[in-house]
């Protein structure tokens, strides 16, 4: 296809959204098109030198006749230049609000002088099933969505969400997120296991996340509890954020704390699940559920919750288990049952990996995206 200038804004620091905004970035630069990246800072998964990818930085000053910084303007404004000053084909921004709210209008400052910029939203989940809810941001959100050139959601569920919520007069298309098979992938970690103390006879669990109240840290450490009992295992909890001391003193209470470590936020987890043997995810919101399909990528299985993208990640009984939200005796059961069953197991590990290739390879997905970008410099 012909090789596009492309620009791409998202919340750089941000979990499943920034790291899927940057590797598509990656790969979009990979296959010759030239990528922008204007953002408030340096995307933390672009951690390579790239000659055709540019940042674009979006600095907001601290006025103190303000009590908000003006970051959604400055944004639109920056936005504005590089559509000018680098004659972009398409903007593709990460999040309705405020992203393409913002490109909307800095398409609209960049004036007519340069060719029509293509806008493509992709959403991700909290900008819908949170923001959505929200009265004060419908409007802007559905203005987003209505003026943007192609909109695209993480999920059929989520697709299905923002249709009902914000009733758009706008079609939404389900691009599936993906991860790169060149760092996600099946790797020995005996040597990781030992290092950390857990036997050779041990199972382990993990967990990855922002530790939001959404994630039900938890109902985690409660599966985790419940299958202990059973199985001689260890939990790895992976991440940081609002709700980690509560977890940290729940796990404490508990008969088998020495076995729940937190090992904080990390950045290298393709080598982290190479020590595990199984995913949980237990959230009560979950357009996608990235950090299982980068689990699956890896070997591991995953439980998750009936919830939003979650089934559509995991096929139950085949690749992994999807059980009712809060429902840790069911998940127990599945972990218990999967666990010590050793045939089992590696079954369900091949078929995460088959899993990941056949649904959501990263070249059929990235290949999806240029076809939208396509017809969108066409229209
Ligand atoms: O889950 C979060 O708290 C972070 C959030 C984000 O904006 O990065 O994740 C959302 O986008 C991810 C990438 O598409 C999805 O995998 C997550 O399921 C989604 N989170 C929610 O819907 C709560």
């Amino acid at each position: 296809m012909k090789k596009l200038k492309i620009g791409i804004t998202c919340y750089p620091t941000v979990g499943g959204s920034g790291v899927m905004a940057t590797e598509l970035g990656k790969m979009l630069a990979e296959r010759g098109h030239e990528i922008h990246f204007i953002t408030s800072s340096m995307p933390f998964r672009l951690n390579k030198v790239y000659p055709n990818i540019f940042f674009h930085e979006v600095e907001v000053n601290n006025y103190s006749v303000f009590q908000y910084p003006p970051y959604d303007i400055a944004l639109a404004s920056r936005m504005a230049d590089v559509i000018r000053e680098e004659q972009l084909d398409v903007l593709h921004v990460h999040y309705a609000i405020p992203h393409a709210v913002c490109a909307v209008l800095g398409r609209d400052m960049a004036g007519q002088a340069g060719k029509r910029v293509g806008i493509v939203t992709t959403l991700h989940g909290t900008d819908i099933t949170v923001l959505g809810d929200d009265a004060l941001l419908t409007t802007a959100i559905r203005y987003g969505i209505e003026k943007s050139d192609v909109v695209t959601a993480v999920s059929t569920s989520l697709k299905d969400q923002t249709m009902e919520l914000i009733q758009p007069n706008q079609t939404i298309e389900t691009v599936y997120n993906f991860v790169d098979e060149r760092e996600y992938y099946q790797r020995d970690g005996r040597e990781l296991r030992e290092a950390f103390g857990i036997e050779p006879d041990e199972k382990v669990m993990v967990h990855v996340s922002n530790f939001r109240k959404v994630k039900h840290v938890p109902d985690v450490i409660e599966t985790f509890i419940k299958t202990r009992k059973y199985v001689k295992s260890k939990l790895l909890l992976i991440g940081d954020g609002p709700e980690k001391h509560e977890a940290m003193q729940l796990a404490k209470q508990t008969p088998y704390s020495e076995d729940i470590l937190f090992l904080g936020k990390q950045e290298n987890l393709a080598e982290l699940y190479a020590m595990a043997d199984l995913k949980l995810l237990m959230s009560e919101k979950e357009a996608f559920g990235l950090v299982l399909l980068e689990a699956m990528a890896c070997g591991v299985p995953g439980i998750g919750t009936r919830i939003g993208g979650i089934p559509e990640v995991i096929c139950h009984e085949k690749n992994g288990y999807i059980v009712e939200l809060g429902d840790t005796d069911q998940a127990a059961h599945h972990a218990i049952s999967l666990l010590l069953d050793d045939e089992k197991l590696q079954l369900f590990r091949k078929r995460a990996i088959q899993s990941v290739q056949n649904r959501f390879h990263s070249e059929k997905i990235v290949e999806q995206y240029e076809a939208l970008y396509e017809k969108v410099v066409q229209k």
